[in-house]
C-alpha cells in the first residue's frame, strides 16, 4: 500500500533529505516549512518520483498549523507517517547571558510546534488504529552540555514527549520512534549562530560530521520495518564524536 508522509522542516537539512529518500521509495509527501520558494522547488524536483503536496506554515503558530492541515486536498488527508522534524537551536550561551527571545523561539518551535502538529494529526491515527510518528530529538535531549541550557531543555522535552506518545498511543497500534542525532552538517549551526557562516562552518571542520542523508537513511530504515517492529529510540553520533563535547578533531 502506498503511504503518505507528513514532514515538518522539509525545506533543508534532515527534513529535505528525508523527503528525497521517501520520494525515491514511492512514499507520497506532504512537505512543510516557512520558506515557500524552497517547498516549491522541492515539489518540482520530487514530483517525478511521487505525489507531493506542500504546506507553508510556522509550526509555532497554533492557528496556522490547524488551518494548514485542514486545507490539505482530500487525497492527502490520510497521513500514515508523521515526521516531527522542524526545529533549531537559537543561540549558544550561558543561562545568565541567553536572551528570552531565543528561549521563546526554541520552546515555541521545538516543543509547542511539535505538539500542535501532533495534536492535529494524531486523531486520524487513533481512529484508524494505525500510524507512525517519528520524533527528531537530539543528543541534547539525552545530555546537557555547557551553554546548551534551553536548547537541551527543549530536546529533553521532545525525548519525554516521544516516550509519552508511545505510552498513550500504545493501545491504538501506533508506532512511535525517537531519533537523536549528534552533529549533522546542515543549516542548523547557521541558525544557531544567527547567520554567522564562518562560525557555523567551524562546527563541522576537522572531522567527518553526519550528513543529513545519513539520518534520512536511518529514518527510512525505521519506518520500513515490519509493522510489529518498533525501533523506539536511536542515538546516532558521527564516529568522531563520543559525547556532545568530546570530538576527535584533526
Ligand atoms: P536545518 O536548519 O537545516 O533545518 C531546520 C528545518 O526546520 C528547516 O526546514 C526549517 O524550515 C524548519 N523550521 C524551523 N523553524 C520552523 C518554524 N517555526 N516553523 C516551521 N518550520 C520550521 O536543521 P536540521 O535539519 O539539522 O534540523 C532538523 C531537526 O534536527 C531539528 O529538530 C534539530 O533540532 C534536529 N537536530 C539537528 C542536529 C544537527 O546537528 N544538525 C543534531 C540533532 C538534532 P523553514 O526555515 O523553511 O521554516
Ligand atoms: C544538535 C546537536 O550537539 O548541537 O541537536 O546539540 S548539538
Amino acid at each position: 500500500m502506498v503511504q503518505t508522509a507528513f514532514i515538518t522542516g522539509a525545506t533543508s537539512g534532515i527534513g529535505e533529505a528525508t523527503a528525497i529518500i521517501f520520494a525515491k521509495n514511492n512514499i507520497r509527501l506532504i512537505l512543510c516549512g516557512r520558506r515557500a520558494d524552497r517547498l516549491q522547488t522541492l515539489k518540482e524536483n520530487l514530483s517525478k518520483y511521487t505525489a507531493v503536496s506542500t504546506l507553508n506554515f510556522d509550526v509555532s503558530k497554533r492557528n496556522e498549523v490547524e488551518k494548514a492541515i485542514k486545507s490539505l486536498p482530500e487525497d492527502f488527508q490520510q497521513i500514515d507517517i508523521l515526521i516531527n522534524n522542524a526545529g533549531n537551536a537559537h543561540g549558544l550561551s550561558t543561562i545568565q547571558d541567553g536572551t528570552i527571545d531565543d528561549w521563546d523561539a526554541m520552546l515555541d518551535i521545538n516543543v509547542k510546534g511539535l505538539l500542535y502538529v501532533s495534536k492535529a494529526i494524531i486523531p486520524q491515527m487513533t481512529k484508524r488504529n494505525s500510524g507512525f510518528i517519528v520524533n527528531i530529538g537530539s543528543i541534547a535531549g539525552k545530555e546537557v552540555y555547557p551553554n546548551g541550557n534551553v536548547y537541551c531543555a527543549s530536546k529533553h522535552a521532545v525525548n519525554a514527549l516521544n516516550k509519552a506518545m508511545r505510552i498513550d498511543l500504545n493501545k491504538y497500534n501506533i508506532r512511535v520512534s525517537g531519533i537523536h542525532p549528534g552533529a549533522v552538517e546542515t543549516e542548523f549551526s547557521e541558525v544557531r549562530f544567527k547567520g554567522d557562516v564562518e562560525k557555523a562552518k567551524s562546527v563541522y571542520s576537522g572531522y567527518k560530521a553526519l550528513q543529513a542523508a545519513d539520518i534520512a537513511d536511518i529514518i527510512h530504515f525505521v519506518i520500513t520495518r515490519p509493522y510489529h517492529v518498533n525501533i523506539e529510540d536511536l542515538v546516532v553520533y558521527p564516529t568522531a564524536q563520543a559525547t556532545p563535547t568530546i570530538l576527535n578533531k584533526d
